[in-house]
């Protein structure tokens, strides 16, 4: 029997005693079914805070979701395919597997010794054939569906990575995805992980065509009530819909169409514009070589906020007016987006306003703001206006409100249509490089393109040590000649690899039924278990990863091999772990290692430290002051309970005393409390109710021999409020109050009912306190020793007895509200 608290001693025995008994096992047939994830890690060596947090947010809530009687999925993975493994390994000359083996070996046993509940049978690892054939099997179902599509075209290269990139991976260089894959006023795009600028290549590639989802997956945005809603915004922004039309203009090289989302404005239209690449254009430029030249000049890529533009000496016909307007082509207008073309018109459009102003075009106002009279136009000699109104200048349309306008062109104008555009492209996933998933597919002189027989799947990767440029797996013989498996002549397997995302994208899936070898996922598993109740990881997700999984949901919904249609139930993105207000990184030489943390303090004290210092999706500040006092509030927190264990200090049969009934009404009071904390992932303030029980117990203790059944009910209570978060030293005090089994299987807690008045009253003396703070603050009072606050309940509302104590001086007595605020 020990006297002081040895955390490595406790934190082992208890870490053997969870996997002996298969404690976090989770069965299939689960009642009351729930599923808590966070983001699995890609297997780069060590644990880092960032994914102590996100594991430690998951653990509590599945914990304390276990203990309401729910049958929780917890599982742990590895998204071990990519190229950080690949690099490390062409570093150390050792194989991407021994690599990531080691690193995932290493991972898994540090969160073993933090004390995570996962179900390890359910481990899953996308590098392992007995994974990745799924990916191909599904690329595969995918393609039959008409959803994996191989075409040319520009695509994001990064030159360092020596691979092409999705459109969700480039971001721009202040490090964020930009607004959409188009037009983001030439800022410099870069590589998402390694920050070099992107080029664009001519490919062939594969594609997955997410855009065949753009509505479905737009719309479905509305039933993610349980996103932030800045997530929400990014997707909106990312798919990008605008509704518009399409219209023709008239040339010397026949009609060009282009699209636009305000035909209210085609009596402004001054000018028409060409992208560089346009079919039109390069018959203009065909017999001029001088214009081809200073067409060439123009570079759509260029990192520059000017536009720039040639006169090509042709006219376009307005449909609607017969007006004749000068055809440029210009470097804002982007070959992908809408039909390569535009209208422009200045005074209504910022970026045709900008060249119009260079190139002295004619900037012409057809829209004013709807309650000013003509007279009083907005001004457009400086900018734009850009809202709808109504139209002026504008034939017999003059008066019409811009929306009935659109409509009325729409119907007058013969080549005019409704169109609908979006941002989004389609999902590449080809990446020349070694350590990925194998596209099953052979390329046949005859045949074209051939999937690989589902019988042969897994198409394995050749086995050797990854080469530093390049795609190695272009050089294996006997890897790349092969028969076509539909005329049986020489062929040659594609030697591309899948995205990583793609593994990512449909793990969830199979955590549900990783046992399974003959398909990607138990059909009717993942029914019952999905959608994911809780998903928990970083916000650099947002439009990558959670688009994705999305659309690989849907689309496997649409299959008919899954029920539902979106993944995720809740996502919280959490909050960073900093030093001193910066983000902890290993070029700044401020990263604090959570396995150093471990060994000297113990896992429960890292745990509760970072549950305490802020509710998840906060930002907060690792400091050595709350890791130390987290780590004294275990000690005392055991050493009470040894001590009750041990008659170390006398309690008593008197329970019918105010302060024994006083007690028994905190108690109940702080189960309620840290209930909603911990179901509204608000883990501090259910830990700082917990905390403040742990303390009340010491005062009743010192002031008063306790009563014996109301301390013991206030020590088991504490204990369990706050096992999901301090797994160890719960479990140890658990033992000591001689209880069977484990606390990580007792029953939460229950108030003994009758305590909402109560609750009320406590949560007005806390509020009060937090005033009273927030007000000493503005009056330069910092650190006040002690403040007290006293609700009279005949007072009503917020008239307190406040005294506060601060340089030992009583600073303030009894106060209404409004004495408090001056
Ligand atoms: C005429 C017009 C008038 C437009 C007006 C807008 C405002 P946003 O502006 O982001 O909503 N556009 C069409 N094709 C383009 C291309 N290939 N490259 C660059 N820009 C192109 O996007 C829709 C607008 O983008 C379209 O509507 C078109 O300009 C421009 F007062 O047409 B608009
Ligand atoms: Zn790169």
């Amino acid at each position: 029997q020990q006297d002081t608290y040895d955390h490595a001693d406790v934190e082992q025995k208890w870490q053997a005693r969870w996997e002996e008994s298969d404690v976090f096992r989770i069965p299939d047939d689960a009642t009351d079914p729930s599923y808590v994830l966070s983001m699995f890690p890609y297997p780069s060596g060590d644990l880092h805070m960032g994914h102590v947090r996100n594991y430690t947010i998951t653990d509590a809530y599945a914990r304390y979701k276990r203990m309401q009687g729910e049958s929780v999925l917890h599982p742990m993975g590895w998204d071990s395919f990519g190229l950080p493994a690949e690099n490390a390994a062409i570093e150390r000359e050792i194989h991407p597997r021994e690599w990531t083996m080691d690193c995932i070996d290493t991972m898994r046993s540090q969160m073993k010794s933090m004390g995570f509940g996962y179900d390890w049978e359910r481990e899953v690892t996308t590098c392992e054939p007995d994974y990745y054939r799924w990916n191909q099997w599904l690329f595969k179902r995918f393609y039959e569906e008409g959803l994996a599509e191989r075409k040319g075209g520009e695509v994001n290269w990064c030159p360092s990575c020596e691979t092409v990139l999705a459109d969700e991976q480039v971001e721009t260089e202040a490090g964020e995805t930009p607004e959409g894959p188009h037009g983001d006023g030439g800022a410099v795009e870069v590589c998402w992980r390694c920050d070099t600028p992107v080029e664009t290549r001519t490919l062939d590639q594969w594609f997955l065509k997410i855009t065949e989802y753009a509505d479905d997956l737009l719309d479905g945005i509305d039933s993610l009530e349980q996103w932030p809603e800045s997530v929400r915004g990014m997707q909106r922004n990312w798919i990008g819909r605008q509704d518009g039309a399409t219209v023709e203009f008239g040339t010397d090289y026949g009609p060009v169409e282009v699209f636009t989302t305000r035909l209210d404005t085609l009596y402004g239209a001054t000018f028409f514009a060409l992208a560089p690449d346009h079919e039109v254009t390069r018959e203009i430029v065909a017999d001029d070589p001088d214009l081809a030249a200073a067409v060439d000049e123009l570079d759509p890529e260029a990192d520059t906020d000017e536009k720039n533009g040639v006169f090509t000496g042709e006219y376009a016909t307005n449909p609607a007016t017969g007006e004749e307007i000068p055809i440029y082509v210009a470097d804002f207008v982007l070959a992908d987006v809408g039909t390569g073309a535009l209208m422009g018109v200045p005074g209504h459009d910022e970026r045709d306003h900008e060249f119009a102003t260079e190139y002295d075009i004619e900037i012409r106002q057809v829209v004013v703001p709807e309650d000013e009279g003509e007279s009083d136009t907005a001004e457009i000699s400086e900018g734009a206006y850009t809202d709808d109104g109504v139209l002026v200048d504008s034939g017999k349309y003059d008066g019409v409100p811009s929306a009935e306008a659109r409509e009325q062109l729409i119907e007058a104008v013969d080549s005019a249509a409704h169109h609908t555009q979006y941002r989004l492209r389609d999902w590449l996933i080809s990446r020349q490089r070694y350590w990925g998933t194998p596209i099953p597919v052979i390329h046949c002189e005859e045949c074209g393109p051939v999937m690989v027989p589902d019988e042969d799947l897994p198409v394995e990767l050749p086995e050797f040590v990854p080469t530093p440029t390049g795609n190695p797996i272009e050089e294996v013989e006997s890897f790349v000649e092969t028969e076509c498996p539909e005329c049986g002549t020489p062929a040659e397997r594609e030697t591309d690899t899948m995205d990583t995302f793609v593994d990512s994208s449909w793990y969830f899936l199979r955590f549900t039924s990783p046992d399974r070898a003959d398909v990607p996922f138990d059909t009717e598993r993942a029914n019952d278990w999905l959608p994911v109740d809780e998903y928990v990881g970083g916000i650099e997700h947002a439009v990558m990863h959670l688009l994705y999984s999305r659309f690989v949901t849907r689309a496997i919904a649409d299959m008919e091999l899954l029920d539902i249609d979106e993944p995720f139930e809740h996502y919280l993105p959490q909050g960073m772990v900093q030093l001193d207000g910066a983000a902890m990184s290993s070029s700044k030489g401020n990263v604090v290692s959570p396995v150093e943390i471990m060994e000297e303090y113990g896992a429960d004290t890292a745990r509760l430290f970072m549950m305490g210092a802020a509710r998840p999706s906060k930002d907060f500040d690792w400091t050595e002051r709350g890791v130390r006092s987290s780590n004294e509030f275990i000690r005392r927190l055991y050493e009470t309970i040894r001590g009750f264990a041990d008659g170390d200090f006398p309690t008593a049969d008197a329970g019918d005393r105010p302060i024994d009934a006083y007690v028994a009404r905190e108690i109940d009071a702080t189960i309620t409390e840290a209930t909603e904390g911990y179901e509204a992932f608000r883990f501090n303030e259910a830990l700082r109710e917990a905390r403040g029980l742990v303390s009340l117990l010491g005062q009743y203790r010192e002031y008063t021999t306790p009563d014996t059944a109301t301390f013991e009910r206030g020590l088991r209570t504490a204990v369990r409020l706050l096992a999901p978060v301090a797994p160890h030293v719960t479990e140890e005090s658990w033992a000591t109050l001689d209880n069977e089994g484990f606390v990580a299987e007792a029953a939460w807690p229950d108030p003994d009912g009758g305590v909402e008045d109560y609750t009320a009253e406590r949560r007005l003396v806390e509020n009060t306190r937090e005033d009273v703070r927030d007000i000493l603050d503005v009056a330069g009072i910092e650190n006040p020793e002690r403040i007290e606050v006293a609700v009279a309940p005949e007072w009503k509302h917020r008239a307190l007895g406040v005294a506060i104590e601060a340089d030992d001086d009583v600073v303030g007595t009894v106060m209404t509200d409004e004495e408090l605020r001056t």
